[in-house]
């Protein structure tokens, strides 16, 4: 749910971090009200969106070295069907979405229900950067240094009780700012809002993180703004984006790409090259911006940390 709040954050409250940078076409426009240091201000004008800048980020041992996917292709061939289809889509469409004010209900079976509006989990939890490799389920990958704090701090915050057993995701629905929400002719590209779960021990694992930035930056809309999940061994679907609640559960849900299509989606979704998607295989991968592929690692590469959460489990139905 979405709780219609105005913004009430002071520069003063920002922890240090987190510095705002003006978007170009407000510099143009008021430039001179910026230089009396109006920042405040900026954060209430219609006219456009103060942009978060995180600085002094502690870098996470979890980060891979490999060369980094630049910040225009990350930034401009994405995933986002609230949008569009088209991996080029969103960054157009998603360019001017308002991901402020937001808020995020943790609800469910927690001992503390609580719905938080975004920049003050931003300030709640220590950001670090995080570089992860990401593997969308059609064969390409990125390398990408997301900003934000690991799942298990909220989940630990909101006090899960004995019956909590899955986390339960779901996107903002609202199709005058998510234009490809709208129905057409004929019907709906998928049944939102969308929706994501994982297993309680996956969402806790130190590898989950929610994202709150990417290169420094707040998240553009096309990445998912405000926040989003980034589960880095499992295929990109279930990292969820622009999320709007988190819900702790009982039985396991139904994610949105498995109620659309469960002959070629499941629930655990981890990567792996042994295991055929229906139409193509997912033995190798392009990196995005490279020409040759490179082969796909069982778990995206992360097997050491979290091949023992399946332990016992037939690894041809994680997928
Ligand atoms: N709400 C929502 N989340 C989503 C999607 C989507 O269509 N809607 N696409 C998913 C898919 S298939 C992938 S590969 C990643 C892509 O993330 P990126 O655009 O930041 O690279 O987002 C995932 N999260
Ligand atoms: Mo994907």
């Amino acid at each position: 749910m979405l709780i219609n709040k105005p913004r009430d954050i002071k520069a003063s409250e920002i922890t240090d971090y987190v510095m705002f940078k003006r978007r170009r076409e407000f510099i143009k426009t008021s430039g001179a009200m910026l230089a009396l240091g109006a920042v405040p201000m900026l954060l209430h004008s219609p006219v456009t969106q103060a942009k978060l800048v995180f600085e002094s980020l502690q870098k996470s041992a979890f980060s891979t070295n490999e060369e980094l996917t630049p910040y225009k292709a990350v930034t401009t061939y994405n995933n986002f069907y609230e949008f569009s289809t088209d991996k080029r889509g969103p960054a157009e469409l998603a360019r001017d979405f308002k991901s402020r004010p937001w808020t995020l209900e943790v609800a469910g079976e927690v001992n503390r229900p609580k719905t938080f509006d975004v920049d003050e989990l931003i300030k709640l939890f220590d950001l670090e950067e995080r570089i992860y490799r990401l593997r969308c389920v059609e064969a390409w990958s990125m390398v990408v240094p997301w900003v934000g704090f690991p799942l298990h701090k909220l989940i630990a915050h909101a006090e899960p009780n004995s019956r909590a057993k899955y986390v339960e995701f779901e996107t903002l629905y609202d199709p005058e700012r998510m234009p490809g929400q709208h129905k057409s002719l004929f019907g709906s590209v998928l049944d939102w809002p969308y929706r994501e779960g994982l297993r309680i021990d996956e969402a806790v694992h130190p590898l989950t993180i929610l994202a709150v930035g990417l290169y420094g930056e707040e998240l553009p809309g096309q990445n998912g703004a405000p926040i989003r999940l980034v589960v880095p061994w499992k295929y990109g679907f279930k990292s969820i984006k622009s999320i709007v609640k988190i819900k702790l559960s009982e039985d396991q849900p139904l994610n949105t790409w498995q109620a659309q299509a469960p002959r070629e989606y499941g629930f655990y979704a981890n990567v792996n090259p042994e295991v055929p998607h229906p139409r193509w295989s997912q033995a190798r991968e392009r990196r995005i911006g490279e020409f040759l592929k490179r082969p796909t690692l069982p778990f995206n590469g992360y097997g050491e940390q979290v091949a023992s959460l399946y332990r016992g489990m037939d690894p041809t139905k994680l997928y």
